[in-house]
């Protein structure tokens, strides 16, 4: 390639690049009520920067060849930051590896744009093999918090195994979002840890976290359910007890395990919370995301819980490296009410939905439990359907028009 095909090839690039990130994004007609869900995803692997995966540079690239390929854009957690909404990215390369990255964006439904560098995330003694799934929390102690999954190799993996890992929770904490300070894993009885969140303010003055512990780095084995304790300081993050606030269970969306996704919202009737639950499927497990409320002065007592899930992966959402994932770990609650609920699908892009609170506390609150039998959900059903056909009977007997 001469000078002049690679200088029109990188204008190309560039133009192509800048283009979807200035796309704009648009509500999805029929919703349920509930939410609302945009035509676009709000990121994709191509948003990342042209100047993250080329050499840029003639004398050394003459092909333009991308060097650094990334694969991925998914889970983030997300914050209100300057005016501006900030999601912490799971960036995936090409080579498999995670990092986090900021991209931020004015009105938090398109515009997404990467800050040039991503985190440089220092390790601690025990080197990160993989880090991913950054849940930001702003704490009432003044720091914003970055707790995330940190994968290493199972040292006591059968020779062969090259699969077997250990994942426990890492923590950093940032005041701008650029300079990171590392702070020891969190330490707890548990063999595995993932989605482990920071709740934002002390509980009778310790730091609480909701856990996930587990046997086995996929299986839940005897483990598994949202936990939740306390520890005394961040700095050496210890937690003594941990108990099931959340448990799993039989024939219902998270049978096969379950964990929290971004911190709560507060709100005037309790703590919002977002998880996703697992089931298993012949085409493999399947991920959904659901919604329950905890008690506004207990946190660790879950007061409401509707059935079923909030959202489950739905048209393009469904397909991608690890088809049929919805996964959240990041929300934001702005003044007005609104609620940007961020979610990443099938482990490939990261997609937005928006709905307010006082929708959410509805549909939290109002919504019936799972009865957990077929025989009970017909019955909750009929009653419905029952209450509905009276309503339409009126309707019609009195039409306004
Ligand atoms: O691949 C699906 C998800 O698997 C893990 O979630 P969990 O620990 O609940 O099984 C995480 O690796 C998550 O990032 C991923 O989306």
């Amino acid at each position: 390639m001469d000078r002049t095909d690679f200088d029109a090839r990188l204008q190309k690039l560039m133009r192509r690049q800048e283009e979807l990130v200035a796309r704009q994004n648009a509500k999805a007609p029929n919703g349920n009520g509930i939410f609302e869900r945009y035509v676009h995803p709000v990121l994709t692997a191509a948003h990342t920067p042209v100047f993250w995966r080329y050499d840029l540079s003639y004398e050394t690239n003459p092909f333009l060849l991308e060097r650094l390929g990334i694969n991925a854009t998914f889970n983030s957690g997300a914050m209100e930051f300057d005016d501006k909404i900030v999601l912490a990215v799971r960036v995936e390369g090409n080579d498999r590896k995670s990092f986090f990255a900021i991209a931020e964006s004015q009105n938090g439904i398109d515009g997404f744009r990467f800050w040039d560098y991503p985190l440089s995330l220092p390790e601690t003694e025990d080197p990160d093999t993989n880090v991913y799934d950054m849940r930001l929390v702003r704490h009432e102690d003044g720091w914003i918090y970055g707790l995330f999954c940190t994968e290493r190799k199972d040292a006591k993996a059968a020779a062969g195994d090259l699969s077997s890992a250990i994942a426990q929770c890492g923590i950093a904490r940032s005041r701008d979002l650029k300079t990171w300070e590392r702070l020891p894993d969190l330490k707890t009885r548990s063999p595995q840890q993932r989605n482990v969140v920071l709740h934002p303010e002390l509980v009778n003055g310790k730091y609480a976290f909701y856990t996930r512990p587990q046997d086995d780095f996929i299986q839940a084995g005897t483990g598994g359910g949202i936990g939740w304790g306390l520890a005394k300081s961040m700095e050496r993050a210890i937690i003594d007890e941990e108990m099931i606030i959340d448990e799993r269970a039989y024939h219902t969306i998270k049978e096969v395990k379950n964990g929290l996704g971004p911190a709560p919202i507060k709100t005037d009737r309790g703590w919002l919370q977002l998880a996703h639950g697992v089931r298993d499927t012949a085409a493999g497990l399947r991920y959904v995301l659901y919604l329950f409320l905890c008690d506004l002065h207990k946190p660790w007592r879950v007061t409401h819980q509707p059935g079923g899930y909030f959202i489950a992966p739905e048209g393009e959402e469904r397909v991608g490296d690890v088809s049929n994932v919805v996964f959240s770990s990041g929300w934001v609650a702005r003044t007005n009410g609104e609620v940007f609920i961020y979610y990443g699908s099938s482990d490939t892009r990261m997609h937005v939905a928006t709905s307010d609170i006082e929708r959410l506390l509805d549909y939290v609150t109002n919504t019936p439990a799972d009865p957990l039998r077929s025989f009970a959900c017909v019955e909750q059903r009929r009653e419905l359907i029952k209450r509905n056909l009276n309503v339409l009977r009126r309707v019609n007997d009195n039409p306004t028009n």
